[in-house]
C-alpha cells in the first residue's frame, strides 16, 4: 500500500524554507541566500522513503510588497498553503512572530489544514529555554498538529519533522517517480544556481531587480561536455556595469562559483557562457514577468 503527502513550506522571508527543503531532500535545488525574498516561484522537492512519498512544497516568503513580481510573489505563497495537506510553517526563532506569520498561522488553521510549526535557526540560540515563551505562545494560541525546533543548517530536527510529515501520510498512488527529487525542469534549475551567486556577490538593491534565464543547454557529441548559455536581465544601464564589473571581473566571478555548482550537480565538465541584458523596470510589466517564468497566471 503506498502513501503520499504535499506539505506546503511557508513563512516569512528570511526564515529559513529553501535551507529546509534541501536539507529533507537532500539535494539542493532551491536558490538560498541572506538577501529577503530569494525565493520568486514554488519549488517542488520529492522524497520517497519507503511507501511514502513526501512531496514538499518551497513558496516565496512572505513580505510587504513593492512591485507587481512581488504581488505574484505573495499570491504563489498563499495558494500554495491553501493548496497543501499540510503547511510546514517555518519561523526564524531569532525573530520571534510577526504580524504576518500570526495572520498567516490564524488563516492556515482556521480552515482546518494540519499546521506543522517549524522554529527554525536554533543554533543561533544560546540559551534554548528562552525559546520557550515563543513556543507557548504559539501552542496556546494556534494549537497547531505540533511544534518542532530544528536547525535547517546543522541538520539538526530534521527526523522529527520527516516522523511528524509522514503520520500526515494517506494511501494514495505516488504522483513523481520513486528516484525523483523534483520537477523543476534542468533549464529552471541551472538559471536558479546562476541567480543564486548573483544574489550571494551583490550587494543591495541590484540583486533583487534581476532575472536570468537558461536559453540552451546542450552536450557536446563528441566530449564530456555540458555548454549552457544564459542571460542575465538587470533594470538599468548602472546595474549592468555592476554586474560585468571592471574588466568582467565580477562577470567571471559570478559564471566560475556558478559553473562550480553545475558541475556538481549535472555530474559533467560545464562551459558556461553568461551574456547581460537590459530590461528596465521588468519587475513592474507583467508579460516580462510572465516571460521569465515568475507569474503563475
Ligand atoms: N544560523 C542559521 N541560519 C540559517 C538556518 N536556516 C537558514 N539559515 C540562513 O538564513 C538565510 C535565509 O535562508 P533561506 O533558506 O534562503 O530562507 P527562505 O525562507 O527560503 O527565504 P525566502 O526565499 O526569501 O523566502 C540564509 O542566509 C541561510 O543560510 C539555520 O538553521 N541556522
Ligand atoms: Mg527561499
Amino acid at each position: 500500500m503506498t502513501r503520499s503527502v504535499f506539505l506546503t513550506l511557508s513563512g516569512r522571508t528570511n526564515a529559513g524554507k529553501s535551507t529546509l527543503l534541501n536539507a529533507l531532500i537532500g539535494e539542493k535545488i532551491a536558490s538560498v541566500s541572506s538577501k529577503p525574498q530569494t525565493t520568486r516561484t514554488r519549488i517542488t522537492g520529492i522524497l520517497t522513503r519507503d511507501e511514502t512519498q513526501f512531496v514538499f512544497i518551497d513558496t516565496p516568503g512572505l513580505h510587504r510588497p513593492k512591485n507587481k513580481l512581488s504581488s505574484h510573489m505573495l499570491k504563489t505563497a498563499e495558494s500554495s498553503a491553501a493548496d497543501a495537506d499540510a503547511v510546514l510553517y517555518v519561523i526564524d526563532c531569532t525573530k520571534g512572530l510577526h504580524e504576518q506569520d500570526e495572520q498567516m498561522l490564524r488563516s492556515i488553521t482556521s480552515r482546518g489544514i494540519s499546521c506543522i510549526v517549524i522554529v527554525n535557526k536554533v543554533d543561533l540560540m544560546q540559551d534554548k529555554s528562552a525559546m520557550m515563551p515563543l513556543l507557548l505562545r504559539i501552542e496556546n494560541t494556534y494549537h497547531p498538529y505540533a511544534i518542532i525546533p530544528v536547525s535547517a543548517q546543522a541538520h539538526d530536527g530534521l527526523d522529527a519533522v520527516m516522523e511528524t510529515a509522514g503520520a500526515l501520510a494517506q494511501p494514495s498512488v505516488h504522483y513523481f517517480p520513486d528516484d525523483a527529487f523534483t520537477d523543476q525542469p534542468e533549464r529552471v534549475l541551472a538559471a536558479e544556481m546562476i541567480r543564486e551567486k548573483l544574489l550571494r556577490l551583490l550587494n543591495d538593491e541590484v540583486p533583487h531587480g534581476i532575472a536570468v534565464t537558461v536559453e540552451s543547454m546542450k552536450e557536446r557529441e563528441d566530449r564530456d561536455l555540458l555548454d549552457i548559455s544564459a542571460v542575465i536581465y538587470c533594470e538599468r544601464e548602472s546595474h549592468k556595469g555592476i554586474i560585468i564589473g571592471k574588466g568582467g571581473s565580477m562577470l567571471k566571478k559570478i559564471a566560475s562559483s556558478a559553473r562550480h555548482d553545475l558541475e556538481r550537480f549535472f555530474e559533467i565538465q560545464v562551459n558556461l557562457r553568461c551574456f547581460v541584458k537590459v530590461k528596465e523596470d521588468w519587475r513592474n510589466k507583467e508579460g516580462l514577468i510572465r516571460s521569465f517564468g515568475l507569474s503563475e497566471e
